[in-house]
């Protein structure tokens, strides 16, 4: 929930409002977009300000522009950032219109990515940040509104790691297969993944962002929610709303457009109007809606003259090359198509290429007869809404882009594949005779849920799950490893009489090696854990998953150093170098059962492998794709876990790995089994790097030197980032001891006695 006193700052490309020069003089006019509406009760309620640019590069000092500037600060609360003009170009024309927005739309071969651009936009966030900086206060909560500021969140995180951030992405994720070919992929994941609270249109977006940040950033995540350096971050899917009462009361109440209306209906009472509403971009699919309209009175001579197709489109980005093409593209294939079929009496398309005011655009919802809503690709699409919004009675029929991000939450539309001009012109047919009771049933089920999840709600939805995304990440979970304190281990290290410790090998010791008979023990830590394992006053165990092969091969000539293989399972002491099995077990034939389908999945998974231990076995696909691997594994532990239910073993995902064990060859019973060396322990140390270690951390007392490697979750109370920092631990642990250590060598007696107390 929010707390009373949390201010929200909104942070977006452009203002609500927006400043133009006008001769000698200078012009601020009030844009009224859909997120003004949703912004303005939430900056009003919580005493809130807005940070925007105001389109305007000139830089000038003059006073007429400060003053509007100031008043805006003044009256609004809304504070203005200054671009310089090639600055503000690099930023928005270059990488968020010419790169970002294209790939995100799914349009690669439009991609234009300039370094120098990169540039701009990476200032840009830079200057939106420092701009947030001076206005924050604690408490507040940021809202960062779409791509143009992809980096923003990291970045504040930087300077201010408590700070609050959620982000909303307007625009559809794509897949992680196009999201891939952007240079600087990570930079902008990673800059994502700064907020607290990220928000997208629709489950099909978060989820290819999942899946980028697995693909790209090895981070493996929750339907919703990803661990990041420590943080945990939210996930959401929350599709915007509009204002319907706005378009409704413009109906009901605005003499204006009930005068529009009216002519409207009357001017074209002998045809059906299809309405087409867009800003004139490549995405929204308007060629290709023509293209079908054109097919559609071709395919349909009984429907010539007798329907209209009235398009607004207000141009948009003029200074990309590719929206001038596409304005001419557009004016000619209305040409063309009014040229071909207008007779003295009507032409089928009507087109205003402008902004028109939201009263206009009401009348002509609530006139026509179908809305084409047609876009190649759409974050979601307001259009589709308004329009419903605007046809209480039920009467409209609303053919929607499955495309658009509107499609998974308006199921009642006609949908429609926009690439497929013969199908768009049959839906258009179809829209056009709907018999009068589907129609209804379908424009009253769209037009209660157009009602209820409404802008207001959207937006107070999204201010409360960030305030308690805020709340659970400062929360402390009891999972979470802090960073080791090295000084006060090696202290009391040292001032112990007795030390027990227990190492893990892949993961804790040395790093991962795509193949496992590759990762061998460098001489150096050879000889580091042969001085070690001398140092009279300590027991070592090396505790791995690894057989009793590997194991002994690479560490069994060290004289007391005791080594636990398959996680437990067996246990060999450094003095009768025989092995001890903690558990008698029966044959193997379980072995038979699971190996067929683990070879399904190796069949299934280039790259993967089977490893046969003499207790387990297990499936390597670190080799394999990393996403398919690790999609496949889930699927993998799910199918066993069901199957193995009422059987002695267990299926685990490690690092990488899946492994079938049996349930009592775990970690904790190489403990309990030392515990029964005659031999009181005043320092216990632990480390590991996953699942398998959980089981030796949780059995260990309290007082424990518990290490996970690596910051994921764990039950250890400490972590160290990777096997090196253990290494160098253990290094600085052995120079604490020198002293005693050199004279423990010199005492082979007192080895001998410790030892025979050991068995
Ligand atoms: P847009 O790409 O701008 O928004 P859209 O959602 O359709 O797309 O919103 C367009 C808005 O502009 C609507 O409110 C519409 O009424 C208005 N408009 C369009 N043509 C107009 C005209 N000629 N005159 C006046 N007004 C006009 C981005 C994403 C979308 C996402 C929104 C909100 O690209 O996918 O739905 O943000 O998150």
């Amino acid at each position: 929930m929010q707390r009373d006193n949390q201010r929200v700052l909104v942070v977006s490309n452009r203002l609500p409002v927006t400043l133009k020069r006008a001769g000698d003089s200078w012009q601020s006019k009030r844009t009224a977009g859909g997120l003004a509406t949703a912004m303005d009760p939430i900056l009003q309620k919580t005493d809130g300000i807005w940070i925007g640019w105001s389109g305007e590069t000139s830089g000038s000092n003059d006073q007429k522009r400060s003053a509007i500037i100031k008043e805006w600060a003044k009256e609004h609360r809304y504070f203005s950032v200054d671009l310089d003009a090639k600055t503000a170009h690099g930023f928005y024309e270059g990488i968020a219109n010419q790169a970002l927005w294209p790939l995100f739309h799914h349009f690669p071969s439009l991609l234009r990515f300039d370094p120098e651009h990169w540039r701009s936009y990476v200032r840009v966030n830079e200057t939106f940040r420092d701009e947030i900086l001076k206005h924050l206060r604690p408490n507040d909560l940021v809202w960062i509104h779409d791509y143009h500021f992809l980096l923003l969140p990291q970045l504040l995180r930087e300077a201010l790691p408590e700070v609050s951030v959620g982000f909303f992405l307007h625009v559809p994720f794509p897949s992680s297969s196009v999201f891939r070919i952007l240079p600087k992929r990570e930079d902008l994941l990673r800059g994502m993944l700064g907020a607290d609270y990220l928000g997208f249109h629709t489950h099909r977006y978060l989820q290819n962002f999942r899946t980028s940040i697995l693909r790209l950033l090895g981070l493996t995540s929750q339907m919703d929610r990803v661990d990041v350096d420590r943080r945990t971050v939210t996930l959401d899917a929350l599709p915007i709303g509009i204002a319907p009462e706005q378009f409704n009361d413009l109906l009901l109440k605005s003499p204006g457009t009930r005068t529009q209306l009216a002519e409207l209906k009357q001017r074209f009472s002998f045809c059906k109007i299809l309405l087409g509403v867009d800003r004139l971009d490549y995405t929204k699919g308007i060629p290709e809606r023509l293209r079908a309209y054109r097919r559609f009175l071709q395919d349909s001579p009984e429907w010539r003259g007798k329907v209209v197709l009235i398009q607004v489109a207000v141009p948009s980005r003029e200074k990309v090359p590719k929206y001038t093409r596409l304005r001419k593209e557009v004016d000619e294939l209305i040409g063309e198509i009014n040229g071909d079929w207008s007779t003295p009496n009507w032409s089928p398309i009507i087109y205003l290429r402008r902004d028109l005011p939201r009263a206009e655009l009401a009348a002509l919802y609530g006139a026509a007869d179908v809305a084409l809503v047609t876009p190649l690709r759409d974050g979601l699409n307001l259009v589709a809404k308004e329009y419903v919004a605007c046809n209480s009675s039920g009467d409209g029929v609303l053919v929607l882009s499955e495309f658009a991000g509107a499609a998974a939450e308006m199921g009642e539309a006609l949908l429609v594949n926009p690439y497929d001009e013969e199908g768009l012109s049959q839906t258009i047919k179809r829209a056009l005779t709907l018999h009068e009771p589907e129609r209804r049933e379908r424009m009253m089920a769209l037009y209660r849920r157009v009602h209820k999840n409404n802008v207001f709600a959207w937006g107070q939805r999204f201010i409360e799950n960030l305030s308690t995304a805020v709340q659970t990440r400062d929360q402390q979970p009891e999972d979470e490893p802090v960073p080791l304190n090295r000084q006060r281990l090696v202290s009391a290290f040292t001032e112990a009489q007795s030390r027990l410790i227990l190492l893990d090998y892949d993961g804790t010791l040395a790093p991962f090696s795509p193949l496992p008979q590759n990762a061998v023990p460098t001489p150096d830590l050879i000889g580091l854990l042969e001085v070690m394992a001398q140092d009279h006053r300590s027991v070592i165990a090396l505790i791995s998953g690894r057989s009793k092969a590997d194991l002994e091969q690479w560490f069994g000539s060290i004289p007391n150093l005791w080594l636990a293989a398959e996680h437990g399972a067996v246990l060999r002491s450094p003095i009768s170098k025989g092995w001890e099995q903690s558990h008698f077990s029966s044959a193997d034939e379980w072995k038979e059962r699971v190996y067929p389908i683990l070879e399904h999945f190796v069949d299934r998974t280039p790259g993967s492998f089977i490893e046969e231990k003499e207790f387990s076995l297990v499936w390597h696909y670190r080799m394999a794709d990393l996403e398919f691997g690790d999609w496949l594994a889930n699927d993998l532990v799910a199918n066993l876990e069901h199957m193995l239910a009422d059987s002695p073993l267990k299926a685990v995902k490690g690092q990488k790995i899946v492994e079938v064990k049996l349930l009592w060859a775990n970690k904790g019973r190489v403990y309990s089994r030392l515990q029964q060396l005659d031999q009181e322990f005043d320092f216990i140390m632990a480390a590991g790097d996953d699942s398998t270690d959980e089981d030796l951390f949780c059995q260990l007392p309290k007082h424990a030197w518990t290490i996970h490697i690596g910051r994921n979750r764990s039950r250890a109370k400490y972590y160290l980032a990777k096997p090196e920092e253990m290494v160098s631990l253990l290094t600085e642990l052995l120079h604490s001891v020198d002293q005693p250590l050199v004279r423990a060598l010199t005492v082979p007696s007192d080895l001998k006695h410790r030892n025979r107390l050991l068995l």
